[in-house]
Parts: C-alpha cells; sequence; structure tokens
C-alpha cells in the first residue's frame, strides 16, 4: 500500500468518522444515491459558488442584489429599529453590505455560515466600512442553529435569508425550517427572504449548464472534497455533471453521473456505481410569488412586501402574531 508514501507527505487529517463521512456513507448507501448540497461549500467550492455567481447565464446573485441595492431603504424600513441582523448562510456578506449601506436601525449584524474560513475573513472586513456596527460571527450550519449569540439577546431582530438557499429544501424542510427561524429570531421578528422564481425552462437550464463548465467543476468538487477530507478514491473524470429542470416539482436538479461501471473504497466501504447511475447532489426549488407566500403564511410568517424583477424575488415576512404564543 502507499501508506508509508502518504505519511512523508504533510496530508490534511482524514476525518473518517465526524458528521460528513457519516452524511456522505448514508446518501451513497441510499436508493437513489444522494449528497448534501450544504457540503459544496469547502473553500474550493465556496470560491467555485462565487465565480458562478458572475457568470453570465447565472442570473439570481445579479438579480437579487440589483433588487437589494435599488429596495434597500424599503426593505430596511422594515425591520424594527435597532435590530440584530441575522443572516442565515452569509457566505461572503456581499448582499447584507447593501442593506446595511442603506439604513442605520441595524446596530448588530449576525453572519451565520458553514463555511468558517470564508466567513470570519469576510467579517474581518466589515468594521471599516460599517464601524459603528457590532459583529458577531457564528461559524455553523445555519438549520442546526440552537441559540443567538447572548450579546444580541435584548435586541429586536430581522432575519435575512438570501441566494434563494431556501430552495434547496423540499418545501416541507422549507416550511420547517422558517418556522425554527421564527422561533430563534422571536416576537416582532422581520424576515427578508430572497426566492427564485419559476420561469421558462431554458433560462433554468442555462443558468446550470453555462458554457464555461463552472457549475460542473463545482458539483464534481464534491468528490474531490470526500476524497481530501475523507480519504475516498473517487474518480472525479469518470463522473458527468447533470443539471435539468423538473418542471412537475418545479426545481432545478443536479446530478453527478457514473461515465462506467464502477467500485469507490470511502471510509472502509465499497460503493458500486452502474454506468449511467447518477448521485442526487441538489435540489433548487423555484417558486411563485404566491406559492412561496402560501408556503410562509403556513409556516408562522405574514408576507408584508415583495419586490421583484420577474426573474427573482425579495419577500419581507412579520412574525404572526398567532404563532407567538404557540411557538414560546
Ligand atoms: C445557493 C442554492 C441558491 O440553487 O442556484 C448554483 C446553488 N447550484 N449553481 C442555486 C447552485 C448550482 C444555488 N443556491
Amino acid at each position: 500500500m502507499s501508506r508509508a508514501r502518504t505519511a512523508l507527505r504533510v496530508a490534511p487529517p482524514l476525518e473518517t468518522s465526524g458528521p460528513f463521512a457519516a452524511d456522505v456513507i448514508a446518501g451513497l448507501t441510499a436508493k437513489p444515491k444522494r449528497l448534501p448540497p450544504k457540503y459544496f461549500y469547502d473553500a474550493a467550492g465556496s470560491a467555485l459558488f462565487e465565480r458562478i455567481t458572475h457568470l453570465d447565464e447565472y442570473y439570481p446573485t445579479r438579480s437579487e442584489l440589483a433588487l437589494l441595492t435599488e429596495h434597500a431603504s424599503a426593505i430596511a424600513a422594515q425591520f424594527p429599529p435597532g435590530c440584530a441582523l441575522v443572516e442565515f448562510g452569509s457566505g461572503s456578506s456581499r448582499k447584507a453590505r447593501s442593506l446595511l449601506g442603506a439604513t442605520a436601525s441595524v446596530q448588530a449584524y449576525v453572519p451565520v455560515d458553514i463555511c468558517g474560513e470564508f466567513l470570519l475573513q469576510d467579517a474581518a472586513q466589515l468594521p471599516r466600512d460599517f464601524p459603528h456596527l457590532a459583529i458577531y460571527p457564528v461559524a455553523t450550519d445555519f438549520t442546526q442553529l440552537a441559540e443567538l449569540p447572548a450579546e444580541i439577546a435584548s435586541l429586536p431582530r430581522a432575519g435575512f435569508f438570501p441566494g434563494s438557499t431556501i430552495g434547496n429544501f423540499e418545501p416541507h424542510e422549507a416550511a420547517r425550517f422558517l418556522r425554527h427561524a421564527g422561533s430563534l429570531l422571536g416576537a416582532g421578528a422581520v424576515f427578508a427572504v430572497g426566492v427564485d422564481l419559476a420561469k421558462a425552462p431554458d433560462i433554468l437550464y442555462r443558468a446550470y449548464n453555462d458554457a464555461e463548465g463552472v457549475t460542473a467543476k463545482f458539483n464534481l468538487n464534491l468528490l474531490a472534497r470526500i476524497n481530501r477530507e475523507l480519504g475516498a478514491d473517487f474518480d472525479p473524470a469518470a463522473f458527468e455533471h447533470h443539471a435539468f429542470y423538473n418542471a412537475q416539482r418545479s426545481r432545478i436538479e443536479m446530478h453527478l453521473a457514473s461515465t462506467r461501471r464502477q467500485k469507490v473504497r470511502i471510509c472502509g466501504a465499497t460503493i458500486e456505481f452502474r454506468a449511467g447511475e447518477t448521485i442526487h447532489t441538489e435540489n433548487s426549488y423555484k417558486y411563485t410569488i404566491e406559492s412561496f407566500r402560501a408556503l410562509a403564511h403556513g409556516s408562522g410568517w405574514s408576507p408584508v412586501a415583495v419586490w421583484s424583477d420577474g426573474l427573482f424575488s425579495v419577500h419581507a415576512l412579520r412574525r404572526s402574531d398567532a404563532e407567538q404564543t404557540a411557538d414560546e
């Protein structure tokens, strides 16, 4: 074996038992095979996603940023005065900056992101531009966030969930998340949520099949990450990026398709692939303004305003009064 040789190199420690290993084994032994999209975002994946957001074909980031810039004051006017702004899945904080720049009513900013490296790097730049803002970054999977930093205990809250990340959830999980965010943010909270809209399938198709192949790299990086962190022996060249619009379920699906019959070793397990068999790596649900409002309404939030350019939408939701007593 090559153990003796690899020991001489400086290799990152392998994580063969944590939650990542457990989720990968569970997903690859399931039928059909799947992997959770949250694992796209290691340092390499986050950098690739950043590149996706600049692609001509990938309209969501551009549309959302334009909406946030154009309507920043109107959106921020919905926030309770003196509030803490909690951002779920903040990535680079680029979007929060446009809101923060348009209002003096946000006192504290709590970016929550699974990719700690990216988060801290970006949070370090914020004080320069917003010297009076208190910043409390939290490096965690935002779906697992059980409590907010003690420092903001006395402040009213606004939530911010941009990027249509909510589209990664199954609709029933999205409802559960909205409810969870409501109890976390508390009575009187306002929630600004960015949601990609259902539209002509060819526009959606191109957004996930860019000519440069950046989305393919982003998808395939998941296998490289599993190799790097779990010591697996995926041959990424033996898998292909597949992305298509499933109109019936109103979602983009991304898969990694095995180009041949093959076996892969991961953490002592052997995973077999048939030729053409896929790993389902992501769903990106698309909503109409009405279908998202109905989802929010059924999850403890009252839709109060919406901004849209026809491609993308930003919703302002207010925690429904009836839910406050039920939740707490
Ligand atoms: C970050 C989940 C909103 O679904 O459009 C982009 C991720 N995947 N290209 C999306 C993604 C492929 C993105 N979200």
